[in-house]
């Protein structure tokens, strides 16, 4: 399936951009739309296993999950050996793996099911989460004043023009909460109400849209700006960044 190829294509991004250190990171996509009608009826690899709760709006979907411990650079390398599709039940209670290997899905499982099903309540067609460390973007998260959504948006924004092009709906900001929990997952959602990327603080970024190479894209982006901005800092300087009217004039040109 040429979805695939293009998840190992962005885990390979994601590792040479040093944003995936060890087992950093997490992606799923909802391949639904993509398989085959024999995809769809292969045989559960696994016992079927139970979900904390009942995500009814993604019954009988697909995913493509990457695996619990597996590191980025491998995902890119054999992504079926880093990662599996599973199969959510009819009920929506539990899922089973389907291909190719059994391999366990990411420990974030439940909370990227959770973002999905948001995103399919709401009627988004966002078939892609991608969580990722980033070592700009994290920096930027440990200074205070640059979390609130608003002056982190404006900020990196006003850096290049195709940052305002590329990031409209700007930055959601998530307080410190522990990787992994129902809590961090809970504080996102909020968040996707109104914005594509998440700034997890002190520990990474989560965007969601519905392809991965434009959700890559965007934290590409942000972090393009952000390394706009340090560079002029350590070259001793405040960038001066667009100006509002600049900023504004984009929004017209690009009708966005
Ligand atoms: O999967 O990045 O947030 C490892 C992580 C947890
Ligand atoms: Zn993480």
């Amino acid at each position: 399936m040429a979805e695939i190829g293009r998840i190992a294509e962005v885990a390979g991004y994601l590792w040479t951009k040093g944003w995936a250190e060890r087992n950093g990171g997490n992606i799923s996509v909802n391949l639904t739309a993509l398989m085959s009608g024999d995809e769809k009826a292969l045989p559960a690899l696994s016992p079927a296993i139970p979900l904390q709760e009942a995500m009814t709006a993604l019954a009988g979907n697909f995913f493509y999950v990457t695996g619990t411990g597996k590191r980025m650079r491998y995902v890119a390398q054999d992504p079926f050996a880093n990662g599996s599709i599973i199969r959510i039940a009819g009920d929506g209670l539990s899922y089973e793996i389907i291909a190719e290997q059994p391999v366990s899905p990411t420990s974030e499982l439940p909370s990227h099911l959770m973002m999905h099903h948001y995103l399919r309540m709401s009627g988004r067609d966002n078939r892609v989460v991608l969580h990722t460390h980033p070592t700009d973007l994290i920096g930027m998260t440990h200074c205070k004043p640059f979390m609130q959504s608003e002056t982190i948006t404006r900020l990196l924004w006003s850096m290049i023009p195709e940052c305002r092009i590329i990031v409209p709906k700007g930055i959601g900001i998530v307080p410190y909460e522990i990787p992994g929990t129902i809590e961090l997952a809970r504080a996102t959602i909020k968040q996707l109400d109104r914005h594509d990327v998440v700034f997890w603080e002190k520990h990474g970024i989560l965007a969601v849209g519905s392809d991965i190479i434009e959700c890559f894209d965007a934290i590409d982006t942000l972090s393009k700006s952000a390394q706009i901005y340090f560079s002029a800092r350590m070259a001793g300087y405040e960038p001066e960044g667009m100006t509002d009217k600049q900023l504004d004039d984009l929004v017209e040109a690009f009708g966005l």
